[in-house]
């Protein structure tokens, strides 16, 4: 039976849950590696996926220096990882050390 007392709970019902607090959902990154340089490095949290995406002509890797991670990037090619631990990760390009950045992720 549908009352309109049943009808208003359920659009507050819905209210609430639209409005309610945010719930924390892993996001997706691309870092965009470019005239050889890397791109901005967003802010992160664990379970966020970065896909790494190479624009160049050259063949790139985003190396992690504590090796946690290590991308090898063909030219025009992208790989995904998922972050997997808090803190500050610095990271470089194998074949061209001077290409450096750091992952700052949030628990
Ligand atoms: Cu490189």
């Amino acid at each position: 039976m549908r009352s309109p007392f049943r009808i208003l709970a359920a659009l507050v019902f819905a209210g609430l849950v639209v409005g309610g607090p945010a719930i924390a959902v892993a996001a997706n990154h691309d870092i965009i590696i470019a005239h050889m340089q890397f791109g901005t490095v967003p802010p992160l949290h664990v379970g966020d996926v970065i896909t790494w995406r190479n624009d160049d002509i050259f063949r790139h890797s985003a190396t992690a220096r504590d090796k946690s991670f290590d991308i090898d990037l063909p030219p025009k090619s992208q790989k995904s990882m998922t972050v997997k631990q808090a803190g500050k990760v610095d990271f470089y390009c194998r074949f061209h050390p001077m290409m450096t950045g750091t992952l700052d992720v949030q628990p």
